[in-house]
């Protein structure tokens, strides 16, 4: 997922890398991914890569995504305890996503009242993030001090790095695991 190419799209535009493994690098929109986490059970598994391309995945047994009525909120839950990254998505667990030009996140005064537009992202903030895929990209990885921006997942790197590749991918319950 290249943050950077998303954290200025608006809510019901903003886009999300699902399937990977089995579309290439594709992108989809929320109001998609609400539909299809709608059809059926499904499981979520997060890849990422860091600069030096370590690897490290997460899997939750649920994931479902609301529709726009509902500001996309997130269901995620089942974090799966031998996950190498750790876990970055329980605590956004319920959260409404949230954009640059859309606050639903727990932000009052702090991070000027927006993760979205603090931490150049789009997701479902709180106040604010464990994890910020949608982050700005930075080319080597080494963010901006102080900025904390990137595209992080805190439970494996440091707010302070940022990850190189990160995809979202969603499965249907029944289907066996490959690994
Ligand atoms: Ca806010």
């Amino acid at each position: 997922m290249r943050g950077a190419r998303l954290f200025q799209e608006s809510l019901k535009q903003s886009v999300f890398g699902v399937l990977s493994g089995v579309l290439g690098e594709h992108w989809i929109g929320n109001e998609v991914l609400h539909l299809l986490t709608n059809q059926k059970n499904y499981r979520l598994r997060v890849e990422m890569t860091d600069w030096e391309r370590n690897t490290a995945w997460a899997e939750y047994d649920y994931f479902m995504v609301d529709d726009e009525s509902e500001s996309y909120r997130l269901h995620v839950t089942g974090f799966r305890n031998d996950s190498t990254a750790g876990d970055g998505l329980l605590k956004h667990n319920g959260m409404k996503f949230s954009t640059w030009d859309v606050d639903n996140d727990l932000a009052g005064k702090d991070f000027g009242g927006s993760c979205a537009k603090r931490f150049h992202g789009a997701w479902w903030y709180f106040k604010c993030y464990k994890s910020n895929l949608t982050g700005r990209y930075y080319r080597d990885g080494r963010i901006t001090d102080g900025m904390y921006d990137g595209v992080s997942w805190k439970a494996w790197r440091p707010s302070t790095v940022s990850l190189k590749k990160v995809e979202m991918k969603i499965m249907p319950r029944n289907v066996q695991k490959v690994n």
